[in-house]
């Protein structure tokens, strides 16, 4: 293996080169080899300043996260890998250290380089503090050395909310002392040149100018317990990473420092830490598609076409210019178009209002939307993804239409978010060009994508939808040709048996105030109220015919939807709202209502506890994804926990449905089901593959293990 830090020399300047592809994570190998690098330059009498830079496409992104990961589950340190004494050897060299970033200096990168004593990037370069995202705490003294460079507030702010700032706004701030405007390297060496020989060096550890006093300080904590509330609810990291900054802020850096390493092994110790952990890594597996090797070639998208341009079609094609793919939008009805195109201009425009894109930027996106009624121009498309009202019989239509005009090896989507793409691609001569691409809504938001697989769809289509939907900056589950696929066929359960405890006695509130304390970001309710009452209805109504006679059906729905209460749309649903207000307010009408429908029907209410409320409507989806796995419809548990986190709200430190699933005990769980289906019947009819891993003694992670 090769060594992935090497030390070169540039006259009398060190320069020590971490090469550790993909993203020079800072493994125990790393941290060795820059012990090393860094002690024979400081001894060498002929080196008179260390630059440290990557190679490749980015500074440390962090430590190996893979590392963490077995710190989690017991298998290490508790406080993580210690690279203390790297960070000492560093900060204590006589000579002067420059640290040269490009990429993302993330975690234990942005640890390291606070460590050096001059930091230089080059202005593309992102740094931050995201640990809080694998649900613990920086652990290589990230909490004690930030809020010296930057000040208290802004620390809180990196390491609370987790996202990275830009280079010229850590320069502002302090946390680097230069931008690098032509060769980092050369900039880089230039700047150790200069400092070498100046003097005394600055020590990261030893500044206590930007701590403030635990009274000057009182605000800027409130607004991080605030925030950690909004943003991370239910989550512990945020809370003792504001515990390691209070530390930072109370004691020397040395006992500050030993604060921070017990606060870490409580994270460890966590379950939270390791559901994040394997959220993380879920989320990056998605795109290693098994039977597809690697060599599967993908089609280079240059030009897509979108057909329909209401809410989904207008979002696609968003999300398709903000990665650079110019798009021939078309709807056979030019009234359509131009709302639709209204609709784009106006989500650009809120972007720009924002400061999240300039107006150059939006004015060169929307003059890469060529909209247009009629097929002429699509020809040219290397994909055309439909975004027509959800209904077979036009589907087909449009599918046959293009079929005509299309390409040879156009690949041919469709935005379904039910219907079978089997049937959609039988209206083509080229079944294997068609596959479902199932965004959610808003589309140039939202990150899931369900990549639909036919029965027909060609690898080398599967290969490029995958491509394609990393090259949005989206996640791309690659799921089977199911009803409803994987998130919407686990949603209906879910939806329904929420239905029924309202009937048995519950309330709406009750309900989604139970699932949000669970970490759900909405309710389920709330949820149906925004996707409109209507289209639950007709959803209904189409697959009316999958029912079962005499299985148990919700009887509430059908009532809303009469009385026009469609949900926000109409100012009433499940909830009321108040005009261009989305808050759900409870609605004794409706209770009312409920309370009658299950009297009229014979249901004996009675109250019903949070607990059971979390049970019902969390493990009918356990049980729905454990048939939906052994059916094959998804490759792994972690595809269907990943659909889960990025795209149904499900609460990350929990790490998605099945992880959850594990975390209770499958035994636990495939015993409740047994009992629901006891009391509840049929529609709780348990499925085998819950039964075999209870008998096993074996997790959904076991599962995911065998299958490799
Ligand atoms: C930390 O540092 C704790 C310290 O305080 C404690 C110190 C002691 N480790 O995302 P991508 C892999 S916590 C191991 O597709 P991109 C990833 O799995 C860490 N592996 O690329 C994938 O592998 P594969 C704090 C890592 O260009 C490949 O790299 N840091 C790590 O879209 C490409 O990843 C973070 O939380 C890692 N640290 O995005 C940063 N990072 O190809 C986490 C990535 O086999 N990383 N991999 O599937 C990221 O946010 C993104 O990966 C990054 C690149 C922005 C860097």
């Amino acid at each position: 293996m090769n060594d992935p830090v090497r030390l070169t020399r540039r006259d009398d300047i060190a320069v020590v080169t971490i090469d550790n592809p993909p993203v020079n994570a800072l493994g125990q190998a790393v941290s060795d080899g820059l012990r090393r690098a860094v002690d024979e330059a400081g001894a060498d009498t002929g080196v008179r300043a260390i630059v440290v830079v990557c190679a490749g496409r980015t500074f440390v992104a962090g430590a190996d996260i893979g590392e963490l990961e077995a710190v989690a589950a017991g298998k290490g340190p508790a406080g993580g890998p210690d690279i203390h004494d790297l960070l000492a050897a560093i900060e204590n060299c006589q000579k002067p250290v420059v640290m040269a970033m490009h990429g993302t200096a993330l975690g234990g990168g942005l640890e390291l380089a606070m460590a050096g004593h001059f930091r230089i990037a080059v202005s593309t370069a992102r740094m931050g503090q995201p640990e809080v995202n694998l649900g613990i705490i920086p652990g290589a003294e990230g909490s004690q050395r930030l809020p010296r460079l930057v000040g208290v507030g802004a620390a809180i702010e990196m390491l609370v909310g987790g996202q990275p700032i830009d280079a010229p706004q850590a320069l502002e701030l302090g946390l680097i002392d230069r931008v690098a405007n032509r060769d980092l390297l050369e900039e880089a060496i230039g700047f150790a040149l200069e400092m070498a020989g100046k003097g005394v060096l600055p020590k990261t550890s030893e500044r206590t100018d930007k701590l403030g006093t635990p009274k000057s300080n009182r605000d800027a904590f409130a607004a991080g317990h605030a925030m950690a509330r909004k943003m991370r609810k239910n989550q512990t990291a945020p809370l003792l990473a504001l515990a390691a900054l209070e530390a930072a802020t109370t004691l020397p850096f040395d006992e500050g420092r030993k604060r921070e390493k017990q606060l870490v092994a409580e994270c460890f110790a966590s379950d939270q830490a390791r559901a994040m952990i394997h959220g993380f890594f879920a989320e990056r597996a998605v795109s290693k598609i098994p039977d597809l090797e690697k060599v599967t070639p993908a089609i280079d998208i240059q030009m897509a076409a979108v057909i329909g341009s209401g809410t989904m079609g207008g979002g696609i094609s968003m999300a398709l210019v903000n990665a650079g793919i110019p798009v021939r939008l078309r709807d056979n009805s030019p009234e359509a178009l131009e709302r639709g195109m209204a609709t784009i201009r106006k989500n650009f425009q809120r972007r720009v209002d924002r400061g999240r894109m300039s107006a150059d930027a939006m004015n060169e996106r929307l003059g890469m939307i060529e909209p247009g009624t009629g097929y002429g121009g699509v020809e040219g498309a290397d994909l055309i993804v439909e975004a027509v009202f959800e209904n077979m019989e036009l589907k087909k239509q449009v599918f046959a239409e293009l079929d005509g005009v299309a390409k040879p090896d156009c690949v041919l989507a469709t935005n379904t978010s039910t219907l079978d793409i089997d049937e959609i691609a039988s209206a083509t001569k080229r079944p294997a060009s068609v596959i479902g691409l199932h965004f959610f809504s808003p589309a140039h938001v939202m990150r899931l994508v369900e990549i639909v697989r036919g029965a027909a769809t060609g690898k080398p289509v599967v290969a490029t939808a995958s491509a394609l939907v990393k090259r949005l900056r989206k996640v791309g589950v690659v799921v089977g040709n199911c009803h409803g696929f994987v998130g919407n066929r686990m949603m209906l359960p879910y939806m329904r048996e929420a239905q029924f405890l309202v009937e048995e006695g519950a309330t709406p509130l009750e309900v989604d105030t139970a699932l949000k304390d669970f970490g759900m970001a909405m309710g389920i309710f709330a949820v149906d109220d925004m996707g409109g009452i209507d289209l639950a209805w007709r959803v209904r109504q189409e697959s009316a015919h999958r029912n079962k006679p005499g299985v148990r059906m919700p009887l509430v729905l059908e009532k809303l939807y009469r009385m026009k209460r469609w949900g926000q749309k109409t100012g009433s649903g499940w909830y009321l709202y108040q005009d261009g207000d989305r808050t759900p307010i409870r609605d004794p009408e409706v209770e009312s209502l409920i309370e009658a429908t299950a009297n009229d029907a014979g249901i004996v209410r009675r109250a019903i506890a949070d607990t059971e409320i979390v049970e019902r409507c969390i493990y009918i989806m356990i049980n729905e994804a454990a048939r939906i796995l052994e059916e094959g419809h998804a490759a792994r548990a972690a595809d269907i926990d990943t659909v889960y986190l990025c795209g149904y709200g499900f609460p990350t430190y929990r790490g998605g449905p099945l992880w959850y699933a594990d975390t209770v005990g499958i035994e636990t769980v495939a015993a409740r089901v047994q009992e629901f289906h006891a009391e509840h019947g049929e529609l709780w009819e348990p499925a085998p593959l819950l039964g075999q891993l209870a008998r096993e003694g074996k997790s959904f992670a076991d599962f995911d293990r065998d299958r490799k």
